[in-house]
């Protein structure tokens, strides 16, 4: 099974010291980068628009048209920003990436910088994990030391600064007008939109703002050329990504694996469901996106509404839960992190998810009545599209998912007076 991955992001994980300068570069690191002072900037967005790379932090937006977009003929400043705020429950990809292979990451910054003509870059990290904004702010040195950043890169009369931010721990900053208000210094609260970041973003100037690993897989395009990317993946959903798989598996992990690959052929990598234990159900990227169940083990990972299937490929985390996992619970637990992380800007999330929690708790206790569940689908109805970003879709998603599913299981909360599962036996939301 182990010829599914394609270890290019994660290809120096296991090496001793990994994030260091020294490292990466006696593994060719930078060597992208000089390729790319020589070409064309314009040359270089085309490269990664014929690759088909998609922004890789949920939504899959193509990466080189949004670099396109960026109005060129603007007189004001461009801007870089990387959204590193990694916070997705389940999701734990772009910090390991960070800790391990931090240089890959500063190579595609100052390329993708390069290609959109902007002198200064931010990368934008989750603020509980130190360690993480430690390690790329050591990268970011050991780069300037080496002349691959500052003034006149390497004789190209490029010059490009990059600033590592540390966000104050707001779920809500990932989303990307929400983080440039954190990094102008206000409340993390998201901006309407159009206009979109690549016209009116950081300081009102032109914007691209883009995730961990679409950054990181820049160089590889450089090196390796467009039709190499392109050559995995399926047809719309092309190039390798790093899969996180957490819960109920033996070895949980990330996978870095052609896009498309299955969920069966994940857990196989995984070294199986825990034994003595089937799937039950899972998050194909994150808890915001709607769950699936053993049905679609054999669906391809794709943006493509996960082959079809009425879901999100999201960030890829999958979270597996087998049998003994209440999924009322695991929607509860969900819904109170959305509460908790709702920033209050709209109302329709703000009270939306209060209100999801309040009739959840009561579910999951076994009080009330099966109208209930039909004011709780309401209450996702209303909800659902009506907010001012995405959080709040993000928020229903698992408990519309969950009752479409497993709606029997809600009902024997009801039936039972309380929750019929066994907390210590899942492990998982005890
Ligand atoms: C210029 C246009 N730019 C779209 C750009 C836009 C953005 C990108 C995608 O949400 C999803 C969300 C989460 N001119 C444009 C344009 N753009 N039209 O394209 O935009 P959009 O609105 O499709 O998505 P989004 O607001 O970026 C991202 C889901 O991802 N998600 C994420 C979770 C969390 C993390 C994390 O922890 N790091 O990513 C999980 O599923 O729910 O649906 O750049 O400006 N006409």
């Amino acid at each position: 099974m182990t010829d599914t991955l394609t270890p290019v992001l994660t290809d120096n994980w296991d090496v001793e010291r990994a994030w260091t300068l020294p490292s990466y570069e006696s593994r060719g690191g930078y060597g992208a980068l000089k390729k790319a002072l020589g070409m064309a900037p314009d040359s270089i967005i085309e490269a990664v628009k014929e690759s088909g790379l998609r922004g890789r932090g949920g939504a899959g937006f193509p990466t080189g048209m949004k670099w396109s977009f960026i109005p060129q003929d603007n007189p004001k400043p461009k801007y870089l920003v990387v959204n590193a705020d990694e916070s997705e429950p389940g999701t734990c990809k772009d910090i390991p990436l960070m800790m391990a292979n931090p240089h890959v990451l500063v190579e595609g910054v100052i390329i993708s910088s390069f290609a959109i003509r902007a002198n200064k870059a931010f990368i934008y990290i989750r603020g509980e994990v130190l360690h993480v904004i430690r390690r790329v702010q050591a990268a970011v040195a050991e780069a300037y030391a080496a002349g691959h950043l500052g003034q006149d890169i390497h004789g190209s009369g490029y010059d490009l600064d990059v600033v590592v931010h540390a966000g104050a721990g707001a779920y809500i900053c990932g989303e990307e007008t929400a983080l440039l208000e954190g990094l102008e210094g206000r409340r993390g609260q998201p901006r309407l939109r159009p206009p979109f970041p690549a016209v009116a973003g950081l300081y009102a100037s032109p914007t691209v703002i883009n995730n961990v690993e679409s950054i990181a897989s820049v160089p590889s395009i450089i090196e390796h050329g467009h039709r190499w990317f392109a050559s995995m993946g399926t047809e719309k959903s092309k190039g390798f990504g790093i899969f996180s798989l957490s819960g109920h598996v033996a070895n949980p992990g990330q996978f870095e694996a052609p896009l498309g690959i299955t969920l069966r052929e994940l857990i196989d990598l995984a070294g199986g469901i825990r034994e003595g234990h089937q799937l039950k159900f899972w998050t194909p990227g994150g808890s915001s996106t709607p769950l699936l169940t053993d049905e679609h083990l054999d669906i391809p990972l794709d943006f493509e509404g996960v082959g079809g299937a009425g879901s999100m490929l999201g960030t890829r985390a999958l979270q597996i839960f087998d049998e003994t996992t209440c999924v009322v619970r695991a929607a509860l637990r969900w819904t109170e992190f959305y509460k908790h992380e709702s920033c209050g800007k709209c109302t329709p999330c703000r009270e939306g998810t209060w209100w999801l929690v309040q009739v959840l708790a009561k579910l999951e206790q076994g009080v009330g009545s099966e109208e209930d569940l039909e004011l709780l689908l309401d209450q996702c109805d209303n909800i659902a599209g009506r907010s001012f970003c995405a959080l709040a879709d993000g928020a229903v998603a698992p408990i519309q998912s969950s009752i479409k599913y497993f709606r029997d299981e809600y009902v024997a909360h009801l039936t039972n007076g309380g929750c019929p599962f066994d907390p210590a036996a899942s492990t998982l939301f005890a």
